[in-house]
């Protein structure tokens, strides 16, 4: 039996993170790697030692294979984990460790290779009795010979690359006709892809989940399996949530996936963590898609209806010692449901999105897994993912809900993120009642669309906080002007939220903004707020303050809120003759609404300081709306009239 004593994570991110938190709960001593950009990054703050690898370009850092042994070499370390990505399924890199005589944490370079294959492995699957679709995957077949073995498959089709896998090198074919033209284009795409042009064919199964099961074993003989994750809602075949257990399995089932999943293991002798992917039909009938040599991203969910460490299995099983637990001593506890917080952006087709992370909360009640925290940098040079945050519940419904709450209470700016789209995601009617399929998304294009918030509620909210700043000691909104009510019963406070002004008045528990009052009523704790105003209900974040800037964050979307509008704006005509030029209190209104007002005409008297200041339109114009009325107390700079000018 090996002993590791030092362990080297060839990663970075988040998942370095992760496996050097378990490492120290372990007693090992952790050593982590960096690039040039990674220099002060937050895997490279926590570990005990780290070693520089070379140019931010993950091919001559993270993926540079003799960069890595070197430090592995230099440091003593005794291990590798390789996490998942970079060189985490590639056999050389296994095998390189082995001849260093380093072990490597993950399965034997030929488990890696022969999954690699997706003909050979789909072939070993099928000889062992897991269930595969109709295919036709044999070696070396030309042109004509699969024109004829897809006439057998039957349409429609899928053209897979033999090196491919994820989706990339895969093409659907519908009818025989277009199948020469797609087999030359999958082809093309495979050979530049992946340097290898072949290709399996295999019958489509177009509604269907992706479910897939954790599974390890040793080198003792034991294989098991930890249960399922039901990771269909995707994006361009990039996971957006995952969750586990699959919603509605049989408890007859969930079984037979996991004992198909272990004979998968046994098939290849298997050693570690895997994950076994199958496609699940709405008939409840289950096949091989393929299986990953690695510990997946979406491993958290699995931990958390487990509670084990896998992680530390992956350890266990590195040095020689047998599973910690065996199959009938596992068992699922509750529901857990993981969300990815990438850096990209919504507007624009979620391109990724680059920067420094000026400001972040992560919320309570959930685990994060993160890579950066505030003040680190997210680069263009790696996977953009910012974390993980993963949800348990007694089942599935809270777990979810417990996540979208979760994605209120966090705030992030600095980069743009998709933190509203996992929310809108969460919520949606189909998700929540568990109907999931690998194109929920294809089918609900305005998932992904941003969605403005409606202004009018966040108006309210910003203008409820701000009137009542004061209130508790030491707020983050301490440091706003005031717009407390003069001994009077109304209140004014102008906004801007983002580019749209506002003018919310509050009096008798009332809020009138635009054309609507509603009783409103808001609560706070700490930063968290909820406001209620009238049927609407918005809870979210308010914070950072920055002047007369307030970051409200609601619904995982951050709105900057100005509280005190600069005259010197671009705010139309002559609406900005009308501001109170000092606080005071409104004795007059002239102007009749909607009439003609000429240059010069008194428009509103205001009194302060025991002088009357009346207050003349510089420009023809109209009145559209007097925002306040004789009696009203306001404060400095409260816009008073929605005044039009005339068109030129
Ligand atoms: C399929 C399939 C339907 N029928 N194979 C996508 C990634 C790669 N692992 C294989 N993939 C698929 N293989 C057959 N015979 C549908 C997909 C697929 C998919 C699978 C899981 C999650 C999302 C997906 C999105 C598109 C296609």
């Amino acid at each position: 039996m090996a002993r590791i004593d030092t362990l080297l994570i060839a990663n970075r991110g988040e998942i370095a993170r992760r496996i050097i938190r378990t490492g120290r709960e372990l007693g090992l001593t952790t050593v982590a790697v960096y690039s040039d950009i990674d220099a002060d990054a937050p895997h490279v703050r926590e570990a005990d030692r780290a070693m520089h690898l070379g140019p931010a370009s993950a091919r001559d850092s993270y993926l540079n294979i003799e960069a890595v042994l070197a430090a592995a070499r230099d440091s003593g370390a005794d291990a590798i984990h390789p996490g998942y990505g970079f060189l985490s399924e590639n056999a050389a890199f296994a095998e390189a460790c082995a001849e260093a005589g380093l072990i490597f944490v993950g399965p034997a370079p030929a488990s890696i290779r022969l999954m690699g294959d997706k003909a050979a492995a789909r072939q070993r699957m099928a000889e062992h009795g897991v269930p595969v679709l109709p295919g036709f995957d044999r070696e070396g077949a030309d042109d004509a010979t699969l024109l004829r073995e897809a006439d057998r498959v039957g349409f429609p089709l899928l053209i897979k690359a033999v090196a491919g896998g994820g989706g990339k090198g895969m093409r659907a074919v519908q009818r025989a006709e277009e199948f020469e033209e797609a087999l030359a284009a999958a082809r093309r795409e495979a050979r530049n892809a992946f340097d290898d042009d072949r290709v399996l064919l295999e019958r489509y199964l177009p509604t269907a989940r992706h479910v897939e099961v954790q599974v390890f074993a040793d080198e003792h003989g034991n294989a098991v399996h930890l249960f399922e994750r039901d990771c269909s809602v995707q994006r361009r075949h990039q996971k957006v949530i995952e969750e586990a257990p699959a919603p509605g399995l049989s408890e007859q089932q969930r079984q037979e996936l996991g004992q198909a999943a272990v004979r998968a293991a046994r098939a290849i002798d298997y050693q570690g963590a895997g994950t076994v992917e199958f496609l699940f039909s709405p008939e409840g009938e289950f096949f091989f898609m393929e299986m990953n040599t690695r510990l997946q991203v979406e491993h958290p969910v699995t931990e958390l209806v487990t509670g084990e460490d896998l992680v530390a299995w992956q350890l266990a099983v590195a040095e020689g010692r047998p599973l910690p637990k065996a199959q009938q001593d596992l068992c699922l506890n509750g529901a857990a449901m993981e969300v990815r917080l990438y850096a990209e952006n919504p507007y624009q087709q979620f391109l990724p999105s680059s920067g420094r992370i000026d400001q972040l909360r992560w919320p309570d009640g959930v685990r994060v897994d993160a890579g950066v925290e505030q003040g680190d940098i997210v680069s263009d040079y790696y996977d953009p993912m910012i974390a993980k945050l993963i949800a348990h519940g007694d089942d599935r419904d809270q777990a979810r809900r417990r996540l979208a709450r979760a994605l209120d209470q966090l705030a992030l700016t600095g980069v743009h993120h998709n933190t509203a789209f996992l929310r809108r995601v969460l919520l949606d009617e189909a998700f929540a009642a568990g109907e999931l399929d690998t194109r929920l998304l294809e089918h609900r294009p305005y998932l992904l669309e941003p969605a403005g918030q409606a202004p009018e509620p966040l108006a309210v909210a910003a203008a409820t906080l701000v009137a009542g700043q004061g209130q508790a000691g030491g707020d983050p909104w301490s440091g706003l002007p005031a717009w407390r009510p003069l001994g009077r019963r109304r209140t004014l406070v102008p906004l801007r939220v983002d580019e749209h002004d506002f003018t919310v008045v509050l009096d008798n528990e009332q809020a009138t903004v635009a054309d609507r009052r509603a009783p409103y009523r808001l609560r706070r704790h700490g930063d968290l707020f909820e406001l209620d105003w009238g049927e609407d209900r918005l809870s979210g974040q308010a914070l950072f303050f920055d002047g007369r800037r307030l970051t409200l964050f609601v619904h995982g979307q951050d709105y900057r809120i100005e509280t005190h509008p600069a005259r010197e704006s671009e705010h139309a005509g002559g609406a900005d003759d009308f501001r109170a030029p000092m606080s005071g209190t409104i004795v007059a209104c002239h102007a009749a609404p909607d009439t003609p007002v000429a240059a010069g005409d008194a428009v509103i008297t205001l009194e302060a300081m025991k002088m009357e200041h009346t207050l003349r339109a510089s420009a023809p114009g109209t009145v559209r709306a007097f925002l306040v009325q004789a009696g009203d107390s306001v404060s400095e700079g409260t816009l008073l009239v929605d005044f039009e000018t005339e068109e030129e």
